[in-house]
């Protein structure tokens, strides 16, 4: 058998038996390109997704809502860079794949092209936004490939902190006056639909999901995961006396889940292709943020530079 069959093989019966790939384990270029290419817009997609937020910790309305709302921001931020810490175990460095994000070039979760309107938003994005992420991410937690399942770990119990203080602000807010609740609903009108559409194309559209599926990297249909949150969601929105802006949901006795109506795909496609609401802003500021920053990544690297040298100089006791 030749070295590259018994390679395969090897691969193949990993993935058979539940074993986790390791980083320096021989993968087919396939495998890894898949990783590569989800890894990194999950990690775009939580250094993006931290500007819709930033923008409102100013404008938090109580000191205690504040210090939670930079936590979590500050917690996407990690979530990153867990992430393109799993990126780079495939090969890759994280430079070259942030220069594709702010060229343009690499893909981040549509959802953070919607713009954040009012402080029920902070609301909605933690119920329903980290709500979606968290349906999609528990069951990567067992994706075949060991630092991506390892980083979901946290990354999960981070995101069921966050899910609960976006469910919270919204609860506060239907118990408050009038005005407030109608700021709940109209955040809500806005973020249901593109929440569904964090899930990706409908499974007949999905062009990864099938290979994916086979080697253990995602375990559950795009369909799935968006049907899972729809039902869970649906006893959430009644607990607040909220309505979900969709006349044909209902409750179907014969499959024991939710009916919903469809999903306008276009407008996925137009976000995902770049002319969303905020897709030139998100991609500016990112720009920006990386600019400004680059003073701190060299003094980062001068200081561990310096660390790194008193280290090899300090004689090692025997
Ligand atoms: N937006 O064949 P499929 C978060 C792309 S993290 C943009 O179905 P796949 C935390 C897809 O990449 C949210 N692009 O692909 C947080 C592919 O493009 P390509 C991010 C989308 O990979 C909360 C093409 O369409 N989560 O929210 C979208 O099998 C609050 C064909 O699609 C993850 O990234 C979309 N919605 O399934 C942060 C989870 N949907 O590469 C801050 C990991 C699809 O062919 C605040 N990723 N595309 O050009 C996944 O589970 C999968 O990659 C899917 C897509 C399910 C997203």
């Amino acid at each position: 058998m030749s070295q590259e069959m018994d390679l395969t093989k090897r691969f193949d019966t990993y993935i058979a038996s539940e074993q986790k790939i390791e980083a320096k384990d021989w993968m087919p270029d396939a495998y890894r390109k898949t990783l590569i290419r989800q890894i990194s817009q999950h990690a775009h997609s939580e250094i993006i997704g931290m500007l819709p937020e930033g923008n409102w910790i100013t404008r938090a309305p109580s000191l205690k809502r504040k210090a939670i709302l930079l936590a979590k921001v500050q917690d996407e931020a990690g979530h990153g860079l867990y992430l393109y810490s799993a990126a780079e175990t495939l090969g890759v460095n994280r430079e070259e794949l942030l220069d594709a994000l702010h060229e343009g070039k690499a893909k981040y979760s549509s959802i953070f092209n919607y713009p954040t309107l009012s402080w029920a938003d902070m609301g909605a994005i933690g119920w329903l936004v980290d709500g979606a992420a968290i349906m999609n991410q528990v069951p990567l937690c067992k994706c075949s490939y060991g630092p991506y399942a390892r980083a979901m770990v946290r990354v999960c119990k981070e995101e069921s902190f966050h899910q609960r203080q976006g469910f919270s602000i919204m609860m506060n807010l239907c118990n408050g006056t009038p005005e407030q609740k109608e700021m709940a609903q109209d955040s809500l009108n806005r973020w249901w639909w593109p929440s569904l559409m964090m899930f990706g194309p409908s499974d007949s559209e999905s062009k990864h999901s099938d290979q994916s599926m086979k080697w253990k990297i995602k375990r559950f249909s795009n369909d799935e995961l968006r049907q899972r949150f729809v039902d869970m969601t649906v006893p959430q929105a009644e607990l607040l006396g909220l309505t979900l802006p969709d006349p044909d949901l209902k409750w179907n006795e014969h499959t024991g889940h939710y009916d919903f109506g469809s999903i306008d795909w276009s407008e996925l496609q137009r976000v995902i292709a770049g002319d969303g609401p905020c897709n030139r802003e998100r991609l500016e500021t990112r720009v920006k943020a990386h600019t400004e920053g680059e003073w701190v990544r060299e003094a980062a690297a001068a200081y561990a530079e310096k660390c790194a040298k008193r280290n090899s100089d300090q004689p090692h006791a025997a």
